[in-house]
């Protein structure tokens, strides 16, 4: 399986980092291919907990060559922030491949992505504050800067001219503002050259290469498939393409290269920043697994908003994205629950909907409708066989299944980095 895409299912937080863990061993690349320092992925290695928010996972597995694709935005003071970060702990990042077209984030695209959700008031997104869709708009009207941009400083400052005129512009005459200075962001960017330098390559010929070569390259997803700005719940997504599409596209790889499509999914569904989720809790349930899941973001800390398991959702992810199996994770928070909804189709306005509604406003009313399922109470993080977890838990996994359009794999049923069932 030398190609293998691995996405979020839901609304991200899915526990991708592990799922990347579980094939650790068997791979040679992993590659970031969409989103940028919005995502975070928390790993537990031992007792070390590593929180990544710009980097890929597979950065923490040795002999693996971790790779941010064309797809990515880079904030290069981040970057550097979590290359050094990692270094202290004693984690060899010197592997780390950055492709020449992958776009930057610069601190005006941090500002325009906070004064943008100030003015959207009562219709924000809740964004990560980290400039991510600034950044991509500016990649889509032309008007970006790329890592390669950074080792011409004539070129650059053509570049940051022609983003920042029409910026300035704004600025001055409609939002009364100073405005930013050409030399002061060129000068910003300089600083990092020579440090980016030896890393910087063409990534896309790079895993082209490692591909003929029968190496294993992993794509690994940013974000989920419910945030991805054309299949996601637009407006409320981020600025990318999270889906596997994203993979060929955010790296310069090939559909047909593509070998198996992992969709990560969660025992239950999670979701941060604004826009609808038909199952969310607003009960002790909600707490419950906010609780027992410890469902705050990585990157903001912001609480997770939670819910019961989605089945069209699912369905929708794994049509979307050619599911070619499922990670499950966090089963184990579901413990002690003496009954578990699932949701398996929706009401919006008195008619029952299996798919995934694709008006927005449809979805906004979808209410659950839901079938239940008895729980468990005792313990599963220690269980490592299928057939060890208590029935009630088979049961559920099976039913998830059944409902959910291709087949589990595996079973994540603790946070440490072995606490994973996998079926063969
Ligand atoms: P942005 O910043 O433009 O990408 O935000 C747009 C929407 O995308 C959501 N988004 C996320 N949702 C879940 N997890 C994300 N990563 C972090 C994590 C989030 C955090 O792993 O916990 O720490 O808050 C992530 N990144 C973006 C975001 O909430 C908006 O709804
Ligand atoms: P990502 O964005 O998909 O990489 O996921 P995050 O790292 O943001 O969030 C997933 C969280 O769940 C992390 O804190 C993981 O350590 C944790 N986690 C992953 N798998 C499991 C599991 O099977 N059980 C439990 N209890 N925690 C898990
Ligand atoms: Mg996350």
């Amino acid at each position: 399986m030398p190609a293998v895409v691995l996405i979020g299912a839901q609304w991200g937080d899915e526990g991708k980092g592990k799922a990347t863990d579980l094939l650790g061993s068997r791979l040679d690349y992993v590659v970031k291919f969409n989103g940028g320092n919005n995502a975070g992925h928390t790993v537990v290695i031992g007792d070390e907990k590593y929180a990544l928010h710009l980097l890929p996972s597979g950065i923490l597995t040795e002999g693996v060559t971790p790779v941010i694709s064309n797809g990515v935005v880079v904030d290069i003071e981040v970057l550097f922030h979590e290359l050094e970060a990692l270094s202290a702990r004693g984690v060899d990042v010197s592997k780390l491949r950055v492709s020449a077209n992958a776009h930057v984030i610069t601190h005006y695209h941090r500002t325009i992505d906070k004064v943008t959700e100030r003015f959207l008031g009562k219709r924000q997104i809740g964004t990560t504050g980290r400039g991510i869709g600034p950044a991509y708009a500016d990649k889509i009207n032309r008007v970006g800067i790329r890592i390669q941009d950074l080792f011409d400083e004539s070129i650059l400052r053509q570049k940051v001219e022609g983003a920042l005129d029409v910026k300035n512009h704004l600025l001055l005459k409609v939002y009364n503002r100073r405005a930013i200075a050409v030399d002061e962001v060129v000068n910003d960017l300089l600083q990092y050259a020579e440090r980016l330098r030896p890393m910087v390559t063409d990534t896309a010929l790079e895993l082209h290469r490692a591909l003929e070569d029968g190496k294993t390259v992993l794509f690994e997803g940013g974000q989920a498939t419910m945030l991805d700005v054309d299949h996601g719940t637009y407006p409320f997504v981020t600025s990318s393409n999270a889906t596997s599409g994203g993979a060929v596209t955010g790296s310069g790889i090939a559909p047909n290269r593509i070998d198996r499509v992992i969709g990560v999914v969660k025992a239950y569904t999670t979701r941060v920043g604004a826009g609808p989720f038909p199952t969310e809790l607003f009960d002790e349930f909600g707490e419950f697994l906010s609780s027992n899941g410890h469902e705050f973001g990585t990157t903001t800390g912001r609480p997770r908003r939670c819910g019961w398991y989605d089945a069209p959702i699912a369905r929708y992810t794994a049509r979307i994205n050619g599911v070619t199996d499922f990670v499950l994770t966090k089963l184990d928070v579901l413990t002690g629950l003496k009954s578990i909804p699932v949701c398996v189709a929706y009401d919006v306005d008195g008619e029952r909907v299996e798919e995934v509604p694709v008006s927005q406003s449809d979805f906004h009313h979808a209410t659950p409708i839901y079938e239940e399922f008895p729980g468990w109470d005792e313990d599963i993080t220690g269980v490592r066989r299928f057939e060890d977890l208590p029935q009630n838990a088979q049961d559920y996994v099976l039913a998830l299944e059944r409902m959910s359009g291709s087949r589990i794999s595996a079973i994540g049923v603790g946070a440490a980095r072995d606490a994973i069932v996998e079926r063969h």
